[in-house]
């Protein structure tokens, strides 16, 4: 059991209850835009299932040697009102062009289109950080005012001083480019390294003052309107 501090406590807890909602080959099947929403985004085989098995303390999200295994957008539910998601990896040579066309203009239209995303957790293999793929998704989340977190993933891959040098490297290039819009970790599945880390953040942006403001509104309307069928129902 990792040690988050207590303001991430009730979100850690969401997470080990975490359970599957749904998959979704296209937009349209998505689970209806409501609430608050956190994508794992990154290239096939990065290891963002594992990331959210790990996150999750749970077997939810298939992982796979073979790169390109998540082929839909899986809907993990934490609440009512939230969710994390598994997207499809990108950039995965093998995958027949059919198939990364369906998959890019659903992923796009799903990027672009969906009201609830609240932020977007980039997965990079701390061994080949910052790909084409991965700046064109940092840029995009920029241009859409999305905050993005980087997992540095697969840390226990390398030796401890030369994964903090990658870090300092991508953070470097990160905090010029985005400045506090972006922002990156360590992270191992295998190892629970960076679980804390990026529970702070999974904890800002789905439980922001805002966001909670929303939901005191929301309840407040909830309440107004049972309020109104009993009436409805006691006349
Ligand atoms: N050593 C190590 N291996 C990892 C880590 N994270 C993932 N892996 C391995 O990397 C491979 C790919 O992991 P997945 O989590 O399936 O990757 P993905 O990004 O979901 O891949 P797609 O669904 O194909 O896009 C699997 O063999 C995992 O066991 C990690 O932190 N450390
Ligand atoms: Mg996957």
């Amino acid at each position: 059991m990792s040690s988050a501090p207590p303001a991430t406590k009730h979100l850690v807890t969401l997470c080990q209850q975490a359970t599957f909602i749904k998959s979704a080959s296209e937009v349209t099947q998505c689970p209806a835009d409501r609430g608050y929403e956190v994508a794992f985004a990154g290239r096939s085989n990065a290891g963002k299932s594992s990331a959210l098995n790990t996150l999750t303390h749970a077997r939810l999200a298939r992982t796979s040697k073979t790169p390109g295994r998540t082929q839909l957008l899986n809907f993990f539910g934490l609440d009512e009102q939230r969710r994390l998601v598994d997207l499809p990896g990108y950039g995965y040579a093998k995958v027949p062009l059919a198939l990364k066309e369906h998959w890019k203009q659903h992923l796009d239209a799903y990027l672009t289109e969906r009201n609830s995303l609240v932020g977007l957790v980039l997965v990079m293999d701390i061994r080949h950080p910052l790909s084409d793929f991965d700046r064109m998704m940092l840029e995009w989340s920029d241009v859409s005012g999305l905050p993005a977190h980087i997992l540095l993933s697969k840390a226990d891959k390398l030796a401890f001083g030369a994964a903090k040098n990658t870090l300092l490297k991508v953070q470097t290039i990160v905090r010029k480019e985005y400045g506090n819009r972006a922002s990156v970790q360590l992270f191992s599945a295998p190892k629970r390294q960076g679980l804390d880390e990026a529970y702070t953040v999974l904890d800002s942006w789905l439980f922001s003052e805002q966001d909670e403001e929303a939901d005191a509104v929301d309840d407040q309307l909830q309440a107004e309107s049972d309020d109104e069928q009993e009436n409805q129902a006691g006349e």
